[in-house]
């Protein structure tokens, strides 16, 4: 009989057979803007589409409540992964399959490295959701998660500055590294920088913050971006021209 502490990898299982066909694509839907049945509707549009995968989160203080009816409401709307993007404890709610269990890599707050984490880790056990170990690394402007997250950005130019906390992040056990320019930034991460972490690291390199257009995703996969993110997108266009263009460059980088 398997032990009940330790549920079977199955968002883990289902990112890592998706990534041997290529790049994937992750809608964030924040529960805040977009509660129950809305963001039911918006990751039923965006797994229509083509997304591979609905991410909870993103505001400040999201409530417990707000985040368990999302979740329960998206579980029944679609059959791709539902993972809470945490902000911070009140964000732990049951229903949803997986949540990322990242340490914020430059924040200046210990609680954001690795305290909040000795806090809560009983709480994510007991709601059974399964712990996806990540390394976030904000890089500038880094938008409002730098600041909340009390981040030393990384510059973007600094390309080996972000090779070292992703190959530093490996080796830490993380299995997952994600390369946050903040969301609604300008302009996404550098891909520059996305190809000297792709080429540091043997994990999944995962991008976001900014991504608005065909042509911003289609820089970062042909950089190596092997995960990408959009929020803003569908808040504030809906499934107009630009999520359907990063959406056709994944596709694209699928070979489809
Ligand atoms: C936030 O990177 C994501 O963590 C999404 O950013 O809202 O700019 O798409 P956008």
């Amino acid at each position: 009989m398997s032990d009940p502490r330790s549920p079977a990898l199955r968002v883990e299982q289902y990112l890592a057979e998706t990534l041997r066909g290529g790049p994937i694509h992750f809608t964030l839907i924040d529960p805040d803007k977009s509660p129950g049945a809305r963001a039911a509707h918006v990751a039923r549009g965006a797994v229509e589409l083509g997304s591979h995968g609905i991410l909870l989160g993103g505001s400040t203080g999201i409530s417990r409540e707000v985040m368990a009816e999302a979740a329960r409401a998206v579980k029944a709307a679609v059959k791709v992964p539902v993972v809470i993007f945490p902000e911070g404890p009140g964000s732990l709610a049951p229903g949803a399959d997986a949540i990322l269990f990242m340490s914020l890599l430059n924040s200046r707050n210990l609680d954001l490295v690795i305290r909040t984490h000795a806090r809560t880790a009983s709480v994510v056990r007991a709601l059974r959701l399964e712990p996806i170990p990540m390394g976030y690394l904000v890089i500038a402007p880094g938008m409002r998660v730098g600041e909340v997250g009390q981040v030393d950005a990384v510059d973007r130019e600094d390309v080996r500055g972000a090779a070292g906390y992703a190959l530093a992040a490996q080796f830490l056990g993380m299995r997952y590294i994600y390369l946050e320019a903040g969301s609604g930034a300008p302009a996404p991460v550098p891909p520059p920088m996305v190809r000297a972490v792709r080429s540091a690291v043997e994990i999944p390199v995962i991008v976001g913050g900014g991504i608005r257009t065909g042509n911003d995703a289609r820089s970062l996969l042909d950089a190596g971006a092997q995960v990408l993110v959009t929020g803003t997108i569908t808040e504030e266009e809906g499934f107009g021209a630009g999520f359907r263009g990063i959406l056709s460059e994944v596709r694209r980088a699928r070979g489809g």
